[in-house]
């Protein structure tokens, strides 16, 4: 760690303003250029700490960057992890207040809840196979607080990996005979197909997303606890959006989920 407690603490509440208040800022780096990845975990630790403190709740995880086109549209290598408060979510079908948010932009996403916890280090597709009680549609709407969406990768981490809010769709699927690489995703804004793509684009195998969050964890000592929802990223590039728009997904075998933005 290079930041003391107290630039920590100052960086969780200048992110976390910008989110509840929004409004961007510039990367954190840029007045911090020494923060390691421990510093920008912390942040984000932060953040959660203080969103708990006032009555919300975590209601799943979520993994970042686990797709090549999300990685090169975000010009980075590794994929990152972050949490879902309650307030995130969004019923499938429901409205996202654009007034509320910065500039967000969609993603298609394939979810996973688990049935028993899970714990690295050494967490594999098959130990996460075998934990997945089933899979759900998902939509992401990420909203990075910072300034055209430019950040690094520990700016980002530090803010939550952009996370704002999700839609699941109302399938849950059972993992047993489906083979998530080969599942076809179409997302449509207003109609138009704007994403496409199939489940192996994220880290070859979405499973894979959440084994690499399970060892992520465990380097920490934490785990996956039994009953998390998480989502495993963004399958293809993510899709800005307006108020009028309205985005709908549909993932081959697991149904649809869709939403609609408003001034
Ligand atoms: C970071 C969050 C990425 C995903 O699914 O790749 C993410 C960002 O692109 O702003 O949620
Ligand atoms: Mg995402």
């Amino acid at each position: 760690m290079k930041l003391d407690k107290a630039t920590i603490a100052a960086l969780a509440e200048h992110l976390e303003s910008a989110e509840l208040q929004a409004f961007d800022v510039v990367k954190i780096t840029d007045s911090h250029p020494e923060m390691d990845w421990d510093d920008a975990y912390a942040i984000q630790d932060e953040i959660r700490r203080r969103k708990l403190a006032r009555g919300a709740r975590i209601v799943g995880l979520k993994c970042g960057l686990t797709s090549r086109a999300k990685m090169k549209q975000m010009g980075v290598e590794t994929p990152c992890f972050g949490f879902l408060a309650d307030y995130f979510t969004v019923a499938d079908g429901g409205e996202v207040k654009m007034s509320e948010l910065v500039h967000p932009k969609v993603e298609p996403e394939i979810a996973f809840v688990l049935k028993r916890a899970l714990k690295g280090p050494g967490c594999h597709v098959g130990a996460v196979l075998a934990a997945t009680d089933f899979v759900m549609a998902g939509i992401e709407i990420i909203d990075s607080r910072y300034r055209d969406f430019k950040f690094d990768l520990k700016s980002v981490i530090a803010d939550n990996c952009s996370s704002s809010r999700f839609v699941l769709g109302g399938c849950a699927v059972p993992v047993d005979d489906l083979d998530l690489r080969t599942l076809g995703v179409v997302m449509e804004k207003n109609g138009e197909a704007v994403a496409i793509g199939a489940g192996a684009a994220v880290l070859g195998h979405p499973a894979a997303a959440i084994a690499m969050l399970a060892n992520h964890l465990g380097a920490r000592g934490e785990e996956i606890p039994a009953g998390t929802m998480i989502l495993s990223g963004g399958v293809t590039e993510a899709v800005a959006v307006k108020a009028g728009d309205h985005v709908s997904l549909r993932i081959q075998s697991l149904g649809s989920a869709s939403v609609k933005f408003i001034e």
